[in-house]
């Protein structure tokens, strides 16, 4: 079983989006085991951001993520990693397929909502980096047996 990072980004909460954006996580099997409403610090969005410290976008994109309340998000399920980022859509909402995440819901480049994990290493690093072991919840749900058939 596999988990992910997933982050409602400051625009998801200001917009109000941050139920409907669940309600696809948990529409598609997704288990939730860690979930916190936080400010993002200028030092863990520099240790999370860490692989764009050279791009040009990247002292916006720390602004943008610091500027406001996040939702933090940990999902366990099957192929989780991958499975997320179908949801997400391409990185930019105006480039988002239809049905995705970033699709349905903007037109920007940088404020596109939500961040998720892009490989299974990733996940493993952020998902320390923004919960503590005690924060994530271990539990068995009533339908796993028909969601994970692996
Ligand atoms: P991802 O979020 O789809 O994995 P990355 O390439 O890892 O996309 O970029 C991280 C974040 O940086 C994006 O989600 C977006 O918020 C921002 N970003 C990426 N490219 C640009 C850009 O060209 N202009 C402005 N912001 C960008
Ligand atoms: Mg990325």
């Amino acid at each position: 079983m596999e988990r992910t990072l997933i982050l409602f980004k400051p625009d998801a909460v200001q917009r109000r989006l941050c139920g409907r954006l669940l309600s696809r996580f948990e529409d598609k099997g997704l288990k939730l085991v860690g979930m916190k409403l936080m400010r993002i610090s200028p030092e863990l969005a520099a240790q999370h951001y860490e692989a764009h410290k050279e791009r040009p976008f990247y002292k916006g994109l720390v602004e943008f993520m610091t500027s406001a309340p996040v939702v933090a998000l940990v999902f366990e399920g099957s192929r989780a990693v991958s499975v997320a980022r179908k949801m997400m859509g391409a990185t930019f909402g105006f480039d988002a397929e239809s049905g995705t995440i970033r699709g349905d819901f903007g037109i920007s480049n940088q404020f596109n909502l939500i961040h998720g994990s892009d490989s299974a290493e990733s996940a493993a690093r952020e998902v320390d980096l923004f919960f503590k072991p005690e924060e994530l919840q271990e539990y068995g749900v009533c339908d796993e047996a028909w969601l994970a058939d692996e």
